[in-house]
């Protein structure tokens, strides 16, 4: 008897339900949970960037809340200028373990695409180009991850030429996935 492989999508309040439910109640051997997938906003993660009034000149930087239609929640996180950084805390009930993790962003570019890295306590975990002017997902790659780590975001490679010549990265979410293909 084979055992038809479905995908079932929850709201993220059950997922941990039926994590458990599938663990404890099914005798089906290779039987894997639901994978949910951890989408952490931008929007709504840190900004460690100091603002002070003397970078309030051009080329501007820091990281900005921005709002736009085209993110997933309204809002996003633009990083203007080089080792501006947003940062994720990932969620105190996460289950220790590897993760797939990746990015959904844009990149504006100028002389070239945004590169972004991103690293934890324990190190980098890799870059990413976004050469993509729409939102689109890039992934890092595998990572063994804790709860309530701090993920860390940074804009490595900043250019600017003048009003309108301006290199810069925005960045709609995070997003950990258990699934080694990341989706
Ligand atoms: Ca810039």
């Amino acid at each position: 008897m084979t055992h038809p492989h479905t995908t079932v999508r929850l709201p993220h309040a059950l997922l941990g339900l039926l994590t458990m439910s599938v663990l404890a109640g099914c005798g089906a051997p290779g039987a894997t949970p639901a994978s949910p997938d951890l989408q952490l906003e931008a929007g709504q993660a840190g900004l460690r960037t100091p603002v002070t009034p003397q970078k309030v000149s051009a080329p501007l930087t820091g990281g900005w809340v921005i709002q736009d239609p085209a993110a997933s929640d309204g809002s996003a996180v633009a990083l203007l200028g080089t080792a501006d950084v947003v940062s994720f805390e990932l969620p105190r009930n996460l289950k220790a373990g590897e993760y797939t993790v990746s990015v959904v962003g844009r990149g504006e570019l100028y002389l070239g695409a945004p590169v972004v890295s991103l690293s934890s306590e324990g190190g980098p975990l890799g870059t990413v180009t976004l050469d993509n002017t729409a939102y689109d997902k890039r992934t890092f790659g595998r990572a063994t991850l804790r709860p309530g780590a701090t993920l860390t975001l940074t804009f490595l490679n900043d250019e600017y030429g003048g009003p309108g010549m301006d290199r810069n990265v925005v960045i709609d979410y995070l997003l950990i996935n258990q699934s080694k293909s990341g989706f």
